[in-house]
């Protein structure tokens, strides 16, 4: 089997956040016949793993075992500097079984407010997987640092863009458009690796 994605492929986007499918669909260009997690019924699995690259592997290996399509899935999260990597890889259990964002960001800040610290580096971290149905896995991982703001600012992106502001800019992910938050993110950096490894 050659590991290689050949345009025109039918591939399954294991994932069930719209703000993520949008950005994927966005660095697909149209190259591939994608279809969504959520079209396909497929259940959201468990993320059991510790790291963002094992949770990527989970969850395209569970879609790709599922529906018999090539799959690629993402996983991915905010890290806090001041909270030693937190929330990470649990940033989506940090918006709590309503997928509240304005709460989780306010865990943030509440947070960063009981360390006393002052720093307010943090990086977001995306991983994404490619699993061939009972095959193989190929896994890449893309970082972008930059720094926190609070009160978060825009209404663009998703999750935790309102209140981050990359290296060398001044807006945040949520105010920048969504072209400017793809040419420098950190699931544009994963997508960069993944193309250089698989297209
Ligand atoms: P799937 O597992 O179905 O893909 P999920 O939202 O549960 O969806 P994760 O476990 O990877 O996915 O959670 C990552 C969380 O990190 C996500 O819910 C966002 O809130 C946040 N996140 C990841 N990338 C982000 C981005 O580009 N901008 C803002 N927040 C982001």
């Amino acid at each position: 089997m050659s590991l290689s994605l050949e345009p025109g492929l039918r591939l399954v986007a294991a994932t069930h956040n719209p703000g993520k499918a949008r950005e994927l669909a966005a660095l697909l260009e149209g190259r591939f016949d994608v279809v969504s997690a959520a079209a396909l019924n497929l259940a959201e699995p468990e993320e059991p793993e510790t790291t963002f690259v094992g949770n990527a592997i989970v969850k395209a290996r569970a879609a790709a075992d599922a529906s018999g399509l090539i799959a690629l899935a993402d996983d991915s999260g905010l890290c806090v500097a001041g909270l030693d990597g937190a929330p990470g890889i649990y940033s989506a259990r940090w918006a709590g079984p309503n997928k509240d964002f304005s709460h989780a960001i306010n865990l943030v800040e509440a947070r960063l407010a009981d360390t006393e610290s002052d720093d307010i580096r943090a990086w977001f971290v995306c991983a994404l997987a490619v699993a061939w149905p009972k095959g193989p896995v190929v896994a890449v991982e893309g970082r972008v640092d930059g720094s926190l703001t609070f009160p978060g600012r825009g209404k663009l992106g998703f999750g935790y863009d309102p209140i981050f502001i990359p290296e060398g800019g001044s807006l945040t992910f949520g105010e920048m458009d969504p072209l400017a938050k793809d040419a420098i993110s950190h699931r544009a950096r994963a997508f960069a690796a993944l193309k250089a490894a698989l297209f």
